[in-house]
């Protein structure tokens, strides 16, 4: 029984990136819809940031209101980065499809670490906030540095 959920879960898992091609009617809505998830994402990482740095006075609601829309909306530009959405009015580097395993890794270092920093918003625990947005802020950096054109 555990086993068929599984394959049903592997099976569903697997459609995933397929219904996202089909889901968008041209590139170019495709390229809208990573860079708006890429905002909202980018919204609230810094709203943290500004507290991780003291730019804004630390509040620890606050924090975790942020952390969990980080963690809510952090793998839905993944389904936008579809084949053919490379030119446009986007700075993703083409390596993005000709590296796709390098990209899949730099996907996966951010979603560990956004689970960390999930983990450290549900405990509340203002120094472990501090230290996975800093971990966090890294893998975006990476993915940028390697993925985005300037
Ligand atoms: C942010 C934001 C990013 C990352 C990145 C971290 O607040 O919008 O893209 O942090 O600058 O290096």
């Amino acid at each position: 029984m555990k086993r068929k959920l599984l394959l049903i879960a592997a099976v569903a898992a697997a459609a995933v990136p397929m219904l996202a091609s089909a889901q968008f009617a041209k590139p170019e809505d495709a390229i809208k819809y990573r860079q708006s998830a890429l905002t909202v994402m980018g919204t609230h990482f810094s709203r943290l940031g500004a507290m991780v740095t003291g730019k804004t006075p630390w509040d620890t609601a606050t924090a975790q209101y942020n952390i969990a829309v980080v963690n809510a909306v952090h793998n839905l530009a993944f389904a936008g980065f579809v084949p053919g959405s490379d030119k446009g009015t986007t700075k993703a580097d083409p390596k993005i499809w000709s590296d796709q395993a390098g990209f899949t890794k730099a996907r996966d270092n951010l979603y560990a670490a956004v689970g960390k920093l999930n983990d450290a918003g549900k405990s509340g625990n203002e120094a472990a906030i501090k230290t996975a947005f800093g971990d966090t802020g890294k893998t975006c950096k990476g993915c940028h540095d390697d993925y985005r054109m300037k």
